[in-house]
């Protein structure tokens, strides 16, 4: 046991949040966004919070919501509560040896424990991953209405309000002639104002993705994410060899040991790090130096969280010395309900990094406790019936 210092509880709580539109990608189109909000509280009354957020329900990775709930109640918390929250990878090291994958379920709890350790030490959440090499993030934004006049209108209004400069197109659900024509619609439109990219999420095959990696290129593509399958690594090789623009890989990284096998085969011009694709901030920053290591560029990923997945990213995303493609730490700004007391402050093109010790930020309880799955249903009163 721990001592004086102890995890005494450990609670979960699945948030629904309507989207600003319908956010349409390859697999799926959301219009709520469920996120798994971790609360880990210590026996010195320290309270670490984290988030388990996917897309989709089950459409895009092999971790639900109500998964991601299941695993850290039914098997994650009762390990939880023989470790010591002062050291937060003991309790990591001793949560994987029981459980296998289940990434975004440990980076839920990860980030909770991380939170609570730097509100104990008083020091921001980047700085106890190693240390902030900035303060300000780039950010861009995804146009995925489903509509080419809705996303240029988007963007140009985006463009305007100084919120982004860059623009990610989802592709892939329509033929590759429809896709390309909308893309080379909008990036005609913005001109060398914003910086245009795609993602596929996996739905080309490669013959397919060979002629559109081509096309792309010539209608001004800056960069195309996940173009075929996450198991066809040799394609992504052959993509990465021929293509005239950067290839990044997104779905098929689930971690370091992915980070490496890319890295040697050079399957890869950019690694889209996503903290919990990777299994936690841990695992995010390790992808991050295998990267660095082998001359990879990198990009900051999103699972579209909430604010407190969005802030962990930050504070990681902010360590990296060289972060050549920004990142995409927008999910917060999809939502239509603010959650956070003091809402992350975005503009001038940038996230600003949270300063705060731990994560930086604290949840609005009434926000989440309206919006949360199990909440009581209301109920009708009606007038009293008249006797008479
Ligand atoms: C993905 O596959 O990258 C990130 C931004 C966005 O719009 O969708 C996600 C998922
Ligand atoms: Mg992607």
């Amino acid at each position: 046991m721990a001592g004086d210092f102890s995890i005494e509880a450990v609670e979960t709580v699945i948030v629904d949040v309507p989207t600003v539109r319908p956010h349409v990608l390859a697999m799926a189109t959301m219009n709520t966004q469920a996120m798994v909000i971790v609360r880990i509280r210590c026996s010195d009354g320290i309270e670490g919070i984290g988030e388990g957020t996917t897309i989709g329900g089950l459409s895009y990775g092999d971790e639900s919501p109500e998964g991601i709930k299941l695993t850290i109640d039914t098997y994650i918390t009762p390990i939880l509560r023989t470790c010591d929250p002062r050291h937060p990878a003991m309790a990591m090291a001793l949560v994987s040896r029981h459980v296998v994958g289940n990434h975004f379920a440990k980076n839920a709890v990860e980030t909770a424990l991380l939170d609570a350790m730097g509100k104990r030490v008083g020091l921001p959440l980047s700085e106890l991953l190693g240390g902030r090499v900035r303060s300000r993030l780039p950010v861009l934004w995804t146009l995925a209405s489903g509509d080419t006049a809705s996303d240029i209108a988007e963007a140009h209004g985006m463009m305007d309000a100084g919120r982004h400069n860059a623009f990610k197109l989802k592709i892939g659900k329509r033929s590759l002639e429809e896709d390309v024509a909308h893309v080379g619609a909008i990036k005609s439109s913005v001109g060398g104002r914003a910086s245009v990219r795609v993602d596929v999420n996996q739905a080309w095959d490669e013959a397919t993705a060979k002629r559109g990696v081509g096309m792309l290129a010539d209608v001004g593509v800056d960069l195309v994410e996940q173009p075929i399958a996450r198991a066809n690594r040799a394609g992504m090789a052959r993509l990465t060899q021929l293509s005239r623009i950067p290839i990044m890989v997104d779905e098929a990284l689930r971690g370091p040991e992915d980070a490496f096998d890319f890295a040697a085969k050079a399957a890869a011009d950019v690694f889209a790090v996503k903290v919990a694709q990777a299994g936690g901030p841990s695992a995010g920053r390790a992808v991050g130096a295998i990267a660095d290591a082998a001359g990879i560029a990198l990009y900051g990923g999103t699972m579209l969280e909430g604010p407190v997945g969005t802030a962990v990213s930050a504070h990681l995303f902010a360590t990296f010395p060289r972060l050549s493609f920004g990142t995409e730490l927008f999910g917060p700004l999809l939502l239509t309900q603010e959650l956070l007391a003091t809402p992350l402050e975005y503009g001038n093109f940038t996230l600003v990094v949270p300063t705060g010790p731990g994560l930086g930020i604290e949840l609005d309880e009434e926000v989440v406790a309206a919006h949360r799955r199990d909440r009581p249903a209301k109920t009708m009163t009606f007038p009293k019936a008249v006797a008479g």
